[in-house]
């Protein structure tokens, strides 16, 4: 029976958030709202995503399709559909969208608390080869939200109330945190629900993985540098650490959680900030990561107390074990001595 009755007692997101919104007596169900169009968005894109490869095959995704209508990009249509959801929630006051130049200011009529950041197909060059990319998204409460300001978008990544990716790969996984722990739920398409499938993550403690681009070493800085070369030739008596990478950073970071390790994404001569950007890349994993057990960090400081000054600033970003991390950390703040 314990076999049924966890096949009958299913842990939705829906149900997992009503939940979550259950201890905060205060909430008005906002937050539950907010989610449900986050959801929502990611089940479209997912269905859209899936079908891409089929349309580059009948020639629909990024040419004509067969009315001869401009087949819009998978990343444009999936941002007018998360900013449509979010708009459309009556939840939300700004959107700050890597799609998107200036951040969305919501019309009065349907504004409401919450601000929040998205990549809405972070990684989506590579969606013609087939490997896994990603939604990324946080949220930000906004206390004076009848006349919204641009300074309410660029809060420090603690300020924000939820962060979460999803997934779109073999299968489609929506990881969330709503700030106590981690979760992640898996698309049952049968059933176009959430399923909690990864309850409470904890990233391991140490990792045996790495996971940088090595064709960007010739700029890298010294503790990047001397970190790499310690993972690729330890002190004796340890073993070196594999290297995985695969350039889509909602991949590289769900392995990261899952199995431990560091993700890196430095500064370099090119690009002195890195490359990644602070609102809706770097801060939404650095918050999973830290609630999941792991830390985040900018080569100067903790990710999260990163202030923000532009809507799309890059910052370079080290995430993953807290162990692993701390090695780094180590190495940046040897340098800032000498
Ligand atoms: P590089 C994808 O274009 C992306 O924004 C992230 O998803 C990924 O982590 C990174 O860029 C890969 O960058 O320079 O290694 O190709």
């Amino acid at each position: 029976h314990a076999a049924d009755a966890l096949r009958t007692d299913l842990m939705t997101i829906t149900r997992y958030v009503l939940n979550e919104q259950s201890k905060h007596p205060e909430s008005r169900g906002d937050f539950t709202i907010l989610l449900s169009h986050i959801v929502l968005g990611c089940k479209f894109v997912c269905s859209s995503v899936n079908k891409a490869g089929l349309a580059k095959l009948i020639g629909l995704a990024g040419e004509t399709n067969v009315q001869g209508e401009e087949q819009k990009k998978l990343d444009v249509l999936s941002n007018d559909v998360f900013v449509k959801a979010l708009v459309s929630s009556g939840r939300t006051c700004i959107l700050v969208s890597e799609e998107d130049e200036e951040a969305t200011f919501v019309e009065p009529a349907l504004r409401g608390r919450y601000c929040v950041v998205f990549d809405p197909l972070d990684g989506s060059s590579n969606i013609d080869c087939g490997v896994s990319i990603g939604t990324i998204f946080g949220v930000y409460m906004v206390k004076d939200f009848t006349e919204p300001t641009l300074d309410q978008a660029l809060q420090p990544g603690k300020n924000m109330v939820a962060a979460g990716y999803c997934m779109y790969g073999s299968s489609c996984t929506l990881v969330l945190s709503t700030g106590s722990g981690v979760n992640g739920f898996t698309l049952d398409p049968s059933l176009g629900e959430f399923i909690l499938t990864h309850p409470d993550i904890k990233i391991p403690k140490k990792g045996k993985i790495y996971s940088v681009n090595e064709g960007n070493a010739k700029n890298w800085d010294g503790p990047t540098a001397k970190y790499v070369e310690n993972c690729k030739f330890p002190k004796e008596g340890s073993s070196p650490k594999s290297l995985r990478y695969i350039g889509s950073m909602v991949a590289d970071v769900h392995r990261t959680l899952l199995y431990g390790g560091i993700f890196l994404y430095p500064a370099d001569k090119k690009s002195p900030s890195g490359k990644l950007r602070v609102l809706y890349e770097v801060f939404p994993m650095s918050f999973l990561m830290e609630q999941a057990g792991g830390q985040a960090f900018t080569g100067k400081e903790r990710a999260l107390d990163l202030l923000p000054k532009k809507i799309h600033e890059r910052s370079p970003i080290f995430l993953g074990s807290y162990d692993d991390v701390e090695e780094i950390k180590a190495l940046y703040a040897a340098e800032a001595k000498n």
